[in-house]
């Protein structure tokens, strides 16, 4: 707020009665006279009302229109619609789980053992259950129905294989209103807790190129096909050389700055220029990414209990030189709010080789100083000369592995 050039307080501190709270956000934008809305991360960035009411309200809404909002937050329709634009999806259900048990029976067998329950209301790891056996499957899906209908009141839920050790590889895109769209690259986001990410980076070790075009080509065609508009990213699992699209995001992500260091594209200008209504400035074959870039999350919270640590920042030292970038709204004497999610910054290192990167990273982190709070610094500094993750290519589960096994030996 202290950066800003004006500041309106739209609420008190939970999130209900102020970020979330729409009318609020819109008085905000009267009263500042503005002529644009950007949703940010988190929070309304997903919510198509919200879109619907910006526009209605004679604003422009810097995102996707707000029936694209709908169609990805219900991840039923989602999948369906990539499918039939041609992006590859992990098999399963085909839509919808029907009513009859018989029916779903016959779909887990030709699906395969083990599978997974997930809500089309769900999304970011909320609302799904894995089945490993016939005997635990109707149970599964009448208890994920439940709870799909206490959480996002709907109970469909959809039925996928469950692949055992993926990895998180995510493709982003821009698209303008004249239908032009290209992919900027993929990130991969597999280093996470609790559907928590904790690490990107860009390009993803090991996958072959080849691969990466193909799946990179079939995202751009997507948004083309449904006449997408604005930055999104698909989100895939990756096992065994193949993707599978799982869910899209209709929002800038927190990692984009490894997909702006490696292409040297600024997505969140894209964003803006897509919604005064430009064609983008590039082609594909203009995109050319370069080097390596890896951003750790900064987190306010023990960097091995992973509690909240909320309070009072009483010394603050940013890193910086060559290749790094700092993103963040913290200063000396700032005060952590115990309202909100924990990140209190960003750290990018960008190299020209992933081990410069690693090399810069390891520096930048050793030389940040952040007192009087705790955070996940000393965690990364870990995992910085971590032997799986120095080689690269770690799966979804690697960090939950790590952690249990440290625990065990004390
Ligand atoms: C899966 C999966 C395995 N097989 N789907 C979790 C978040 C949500 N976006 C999708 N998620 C998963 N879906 C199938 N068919 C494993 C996960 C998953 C996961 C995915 C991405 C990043 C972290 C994850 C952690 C646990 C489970």
């Amino acid at each position: 707020m202290r950066l800003a050039d004006e500041s309106v307080c739209i609420g008190p501190p939970p999130s209900s009665h102020s970020y979330l709270n729409i009318p609020a956000i819109i008085s905000a934008s009267e009263v500042t006279d503005s002529q644009a809305i950007h949703p940010g991360y988190g929070f309304l960035s997903e919510n198509a009302d919200f879109a619907e009411k910006v526009e209605r309200s004679g604003f422009v809404f810097i995102g996707p229109r707000p029936d694209t909002i709908r169609l990805m937050g219900d991840k039923v329709s989602a999948k369906v619609a990539m499918t039939k634009a041609g992006v590859p999806c992990v098999p399963g259900s085909e839509g919808a789980l029907p009513e009859d048990p018989k029916e779903v029976v016959r779909i887990a067998r030709a699906v395969g053992y083990p599978v997974i329950i997930k809500a089309a209301g769900g999304g970011g790891g909320r609302g799904m259950r894995v089945v490993h056996t016939e005997a635990a499957l109707l149970s599964a899906v009448t208890l994920t129905r439940g709870e799909a209908q206490a959480a996002f009141g709907n109970p469909t839920v959809y039925m996928e294989k469950f692949l055992t050790t993926p990895r998180h590889i995510e493709i982003q895109v821009l698209a303008d209103e004249h239908k032009n769209a290209v992919w900027l690259g993929e990130r991969d986001c597999s280093m996470q807790r609790r559907h928590q990410k904790i690490i990107e980076e860009a390009p993803a070790p090991g996958i072959p190129p080849r691969l990466l075009t193909r799946i990179g080509d079939r995202c751009a065609e997507a948004c083309r096909k449904i006449g997408y508009r604005g930055a999104g990213t698909f989100e895939f699992l990756y096992q065994d050389d193949e993707f599978y699209f799982i869910e899209m995001n209709t929002r800038v992500q927190v990692e984009h700055p490894v997909t702006e260091a490696t292409t040297g594209i600024d997505i969140v200008q894209q964003q803006i220029r897509i919604a005064a209504g430009q064609k983008l400035a590039f082609r594909q074959r203009d995109i050319v990414r370069k080097g390596h870039a890896i951003e750790c999350r900064i987190n306010a919270e023990d960097p091995y209990t992973f509690v909240p640590s909320p309070g009072r920042i009483t010394s603050y030292h940013a890193p910086g030189g060559p290749g790094i970038r700092v993103d963040s709204h913290v200063y000396q004497n700032y005060v952590v709010p115990p309202y909100y999610d924990s990140m209190v910054g960003k750290v990018i290192a960008y190299g020209d080789t992933r081990n410069q990167a690693i090399a810069r990273m390891r520096i930048a982190l050793s030389e940040m100083v952040v007192e009087g709070i705790r955070t996940n610094i000393p965690l990364h500094l870990d995992l910085l000369i971590d032997e799986s993750f120095v080689r690269g290519g770690t799966s979804i589960h690697y960090l939950e592995e790590r952690l249990a096994k440290k625990k065990a030996a004390g």
